[in-house]
């Protein structure tokens, strides 16, 4: 039994979700968020705390009926409550970024349109500005001990003549969670997830990875996307684990890691790490490699890990990362094994419940050894883009298979390796997935530029390195600090280029369009 039950207006749907029910019925006195600077947070005290959150977001009323809301706080226990609570409310949760700038929390607020927004403290002067011009509404600010509602519905409000978001089926299949992600046509998506794909997740990685209830999960990525709330946050709660939120510092992590038994993280943390423990003490890598030693799982996604970053890895600590593969729309699709050997550059074989499909042009299945499009069918995949049933429909095949955009090639023992992408237009920097073209929209407008094309470049920090080829104005000028400057307003600091190229012209074919491949 968690502490107050019953005290929430029931929304029978709601919360009857699976997430809810696996969340809101552990023990209660098991520890949920620990650090060792603050009191623990039981279970029973994150149900506690999502109660009048919940009530807060409802307003009197017996639902908010699939209604989005917008969580801008920083990763922690309110994080948590707030989340349970938009769940209990019947709401989805929508979280934003605070390293957004004001232009970009626009358009996720513009398309989200939510019914109200939850802010951390110190956070809020931005966002309620953004709020109130872009919902046209009455803000109401509660203060709670530690976040601000914003924009909270009263009961004699008008509503929204927006509707629940679209299903894309006509199943009641109630939507959890709206994360922003980019695609090859400019600004970012809003990926619906519905509480029973998000299970489907949490179901499959707890059988793979064999999460257990004593784990304690070291977190240090961003809430706002799929790695790090629903594969290692939820991943966590779902198995009545605890978890250790920190912002992510080498050395403090590797000091970390002595009280956990599963980190998760992206190739660029693994390069940090690797680097620091290179130019540590003896005594320094001493610890640390006896900390690394003892966790159970350390796990690498949503960008390739090179093999000698593995490699210099497993020398430092002895432990083998275990890589996966997944995507917003997809959740997790492919991982390397729990037990048995894991491969160096490949992302594995189907987790439980996924099935993928390496097809040519025309759709049909390559041979094993032949290069492909992975495409995807599993109980995981997304409800749609909010607001956008065209670009749905598009991203299915005839066979109603999710077309990836990613290139891969399955070996003769079903290990999967991926080769890049099949858009030239999505980059992936230190996990973030980027458009070329939102990054270019902007940057087009500095009065230097006549022309712009951004590409990747291979980078062994961050995977891609973003890269401006910039074709001047007559007797113009600009420096990778102007342009950078230039697009920081509307940009956020990880999509602004790190390398400018300075071109006479691009390079287009006959249609007139830039040939990136040749520009890389
Ligand atoms: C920070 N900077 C970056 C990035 N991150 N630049 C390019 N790419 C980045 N990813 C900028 C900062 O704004 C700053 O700019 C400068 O780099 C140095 O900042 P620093 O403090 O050193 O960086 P950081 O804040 O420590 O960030 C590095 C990071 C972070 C911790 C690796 O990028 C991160 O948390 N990445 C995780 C992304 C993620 O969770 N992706 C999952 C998507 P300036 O000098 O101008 O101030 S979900 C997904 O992909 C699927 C589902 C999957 O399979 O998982
Ligand atoms: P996102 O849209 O942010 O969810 O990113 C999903 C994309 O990240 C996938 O389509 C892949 O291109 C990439 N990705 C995720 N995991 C891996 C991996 N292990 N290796 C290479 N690319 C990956």
């Amino acid at each position: 039994m968690f502490p107050l039950p019953g005290r929430i207006i029931r929304t029978t749907m709601f919360d009857e979700t699976p997430l809810l029910r696996r969340v809101l019925g552990q023990p209660p006195d098991r520890i949920a968020v620990w650090s060792p600077s603050a009191p623990s947070i039981t279970y029973g005290a994150l149900a506690a705390e999502s109660d009048p959150i919940a009530r807060l977001l409802l307003a009197g009323r017996p639902t908010l009926g699939g209604a989005s809301v917008g969580l801008l706080l920083p990763p922690g226990p309110s994080f948590v409550a707030a989340l349970l609570a938009v769940w209990r409310a019947g709401g989805v949760a929508v979280p934003l970024s605070a390293s957004h700038t004001a232009p970009e929390l626009g358009h996720i607020l513009k398309t989200a349109a939510p019914d109200a927004t939850i802010v951390g403290s110190g956070l809020g002067a931005a966002i309620t500005t953004s709020c109130a011009e872009l919902m046209g509404r009455r803000l109401d600010i509660t203060v709670l001990p530690q976040i601000a509602l914003v924009g909270a519905a009263s009961p004699d409000r008008e509503r929204d003549d927006r509707g629940p978001p679209e299903r894309r089926t006509g199943a009641a299949e109630p939507a959890a969670l709206m994360l922003f992600t980019s695609g090859t046509t400019g600004k970012p998506k809003g990926v619906m997830l519905s509480h029973a794909g998000v299970a489907a997740t949490l179901e499959s990685l707890a059988e793979a990875w064999r999460w257990r209830a004593d784990d304690r999960l070291l977190c240090a990525l961003p809430l706002y996307h799929t790695h790090g709330l629903i594969v290692a946050l939820l991943g966590a709660l779902w198995a009545g684990a605890s978890v250790r939120f920190m912002s992510f510092d080498a050395d403090s992590i590797w000091d970390a890691l002595e009280d956990v038994s599963v980190f998760m993280a992206v190739p660029t943390m693994y390069v940090r790490l690797v680097d620091a423990f290179a130019v540590a003490t003896s005594d320094q890598r001493a610890r640390w490699a006896a900390h690394a030693r003892a966790l159970r799982l350390f796990t690498s996604g949503s960008a390739a890990l090179p093999a000698p970053l593995l490699a210099a890895f497993a020398q430092a600590t002895g432990q083998t990362i275990l890589e996966r593969y997944g995507m917003t729309e997809i959740g997790m699709a492919l991982s390397n094994p729990y037990d048995g050997p894991r491969v160096a550059g490949s992302v594995g074989t189907p987790l439980p419940g996924v099935g993928i499909d390496i097809v040519d042009d025309a759709e049909r299945p390559v041979a094993d050894g032949e290069p492909g499009e992975l495409r995807v069918r599993s109980p995981q995949l997304f409800l749609g883009y909010h607001g956008d049933p065209q670009s749905t429909a598009g991203s299915y095949d005839r066979a109603g298979r999710f077309r990836t955009g990613d290139t891969g090639v399955r070996g003769t023992d079903g290990f999967i390796r991926l080769l890049g992408r099949t858009s030239v237009d999505i980059l992936k920097s230190g996990g973030y997935k980027l458009s070329a073209l939102e990054i270019e929209d902007v940057l087009r407008g500095h009065p230097a530029v006549a022309e712009i094309a951004v590409i990747g470049v291979p980078d062994p920090v961050w995977g891609d390195r973003v890269t401006a080829c910039v074709v001047l104005r007559d007797g113009a000028t600009v420096t990778l600090e102007a342009l950078r400057g230039f697009g920081g307003d509307a940009l956020a600091p990880y999509k602004l280029p790190r390398e400018l190229r300075v071109l006479t012209s691009l390079p287009r074919n006959s249609m007139g369009k830039v040939r990136k491949s040749l520009l890389k």
